[in-house]
């Protein structure tokens, strides 16, 4: 862990970090190394302690000490390949391996040595800024750090809260944009009130060059992020990171805490809990309750809030951006499963959530964990046996199901069943199988009007979905509807898409 002198070792990665820079005052460059700092024996007698990082959504332990200590945190900086959505990987840079980075767990008082350690395998030099850190920068100018080299730094923390941290290194927007941010938390000298469940989740605006769920390998897009039209906007760095069997999970009764925070780069968050109210929340990250019972609490970019809130009945509870398109369309969705006995007279009625939203994003993952293991099957059979044509449909009627489930079941019913009189159905539906270009049509550009399916007349307004689905997805999700529910059809083609679109 030996402090280097960056100005004499690395002449090329800081011109380039530097012309990058059109130096703004937060975007730090390298700093001189002014060696290591002089304790006053009242600090160098503190107990030392190496702290326990924790991968969202979880959290390390409460800290029970209500003594200062000196704390020693190692911070490792990767940059990594990893799924943000189905089918779908982009190339992150995270402290620890995931987005957000590790969570760090304090207190005040707390004397804290700093390591930053950027892995060898890294392109670039990265930072960290951490908002809990009183001083020029937060640690940025002293952290500066280049591939395969460590940097140190001390301070004191003396504010508790909720902080996020975060990489300041040119561009910034691209470095957070990539996944650079994290929270670290500064226990009061009291601690916390306990709670039966901890959990860690942050939001990030992704600016990615393709569609979203577009497929392949995803990097970063500058004018998007200039404009603020994110690709995607997640929770915990992927789409569905938090829901089926990666759900936040807690019993009736329990009293469950999320540390929730917003790395950005630029948006801010309306962060929701579809059928909870929060009990408590600590407005803002700061150290006390400002507010009790809140439905929806703004979280700005490069802040946080603590909530809490005591779950009293069974279901799953859906955490959203309540500008709820984010949610819909860009991925910001999780799941919290509560599970116990039912309180009839708290909720009575059936799981409006479930069919809502639950099912279909459980069903989603069910089909993408099914497109994977049949997309590994082509592999091998491409292999063995060239005669794949079967399976690639199978491919394409999963893809589809995935389209399916975020995009019609709300009207036509996960089991295409429709709604009587309002919507119509599309299983063994006799107008949907009459006529491919009809039925592309209708997907790409709405349909509205009196039309007979089965026997029965509809009136209703079909809104378009060309804007929202690119061709491939339109020709996977028809695949999906004409060889569902007892329906039978040829696989719809893109080509065939794009010649309905084209006219
Ligand atoms: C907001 C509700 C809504 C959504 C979302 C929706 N539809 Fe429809 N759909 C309708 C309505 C209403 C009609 C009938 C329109 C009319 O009466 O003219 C319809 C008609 C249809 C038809 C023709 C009638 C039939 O039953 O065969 C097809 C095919 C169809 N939709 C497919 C889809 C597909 C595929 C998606 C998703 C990409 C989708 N719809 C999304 C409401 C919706
Ligand atoms: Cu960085």
């Amino acid at each position: 862990m030996n402090s280097i002198r960056p100005s004499s070792r690395l002449p090329g990665l800081l011109l380039a970090a530097l012309a990058l820079a059109a130096a703004p005052a937060f975007a730090e460059g390298p700093s001189a190394v002014v060696g290591p700092v002089h304790l006053p024996p009242d600090v160098a007698a503190l107990p030392v302690e190496q702290a326990v990082l924790a991968s969202p959504p979880h959290v390390p332990p409460p800290i029970t000490r209500r003594t200062p200590a000196r704390v020693v945190v190692n911070l490792e900086v990767k940059e990594v390949t990893k799924r943000i959505a189905d089918g779908t990987e982009y190339t992150f840079w995270t402290y620890g391996g995931t987005v957000p980075g590790s969570f760090i767990r304090i207190r005040a008082g707390d004397v804290v040595e700093f390591h930053l350690n950027n892995h060898p395998s890294s392109k670039l030099p990265h930072n960290i800024d951490l908002h809990a850190v009183t001083g020029a920068g937060g640690g940025a100018a002293s952290t500066f750090t280049a591939p395969g080299h460590s940097s140190q730094f001390t301070f004191k923390a003396l504010n508790p809260g909720l902080y996020v941290y975060h990489c300041a290194t040119a561009p910034v927007p691209m470095h957070i944009g990539n996944g650079m941010y994290g929270l670290i938390l500064v226990e009061p000298e009291e601690g916390l009130p306990p709670a039966d469940k901890e959990y860690y989740v942050m939001q990030g605006d992704f600016y990615a060059n393709g569609a979203y769920a577009g497929g392949g390998l995803q990097t970063f897009d500058t004018p998007k992020s200039i404009d603020e039209h994110p690709t995607y906007v997640l929770f915990n760095g992927a789409v569905g990171s938090l829901v089926g069997d990666n759900a936040l999970t807690a019993e009736v009764g329990q009293r469950v805490r999320l540390f929730f925070g917003v790395g950005g780069p630029n948006l801010t968050s309306s962060f929701h809990v579809i059928g909870e109210i929060f009990d408590k929340v600590w407005l803002e990250g700061g150290n006390r309750v400002a507010q009790e019972n809140v439905q929806t609490t703004l979280v700005p970019a490069g802040g946080s809030t603590i909530v809490d809130f005591k779950v009293e009945v069974p279901g799953t509870f859906i955490l959203v951006d309540h500008s709820l398109s984010r949610a819909f369309n860009k991925g910001a969705i999780g799941m919290l499963k509560v599970s116990g006995a039912a309180d009839r007279v708290v909720y009575s009625g059936k799981e409006v959530d479930a069919v809502y939203l639950g099912s279909a994003a459980e069903a989603g993952s069910v089909a993408a964990k099914r497109q994977d293991e049949l997309e590994q099957k082509i592999a091998a059979e491409i292999k063995a046996n060239p005669a794949i044509a079967g399976l690639a449909k199978e491919v394409r009627i999963e893809k589809g199901k995935q389209v399916y489930m975020q995009n019609c079941f709300a009207c036509h019913l996960p089991s295409g069943e429709g709604m009587a009189g309002v919507f119509p159905p599309l299983a063994k539906s006799d107008f949907l199988q009459a006529d491919r270009e009809r039925a592309i049509r209708i997907v790409l550009k709405g349909l509205s009007g009196p039309v007979t399916v089965n026997g029965q007349t509809y009136n209703g307004v079909m809104p378009p979905q060309g804007e929202v689905l690119n061709p491939e997805q339109i020709a996977d999700v028809l695949t999906y509807v004409t060889n569902s529910w007892g329906n039978s059809a040829e696989p719809f083609t893109v080509d065939e898409v794009r010649k309905v679109k084209g006219e």
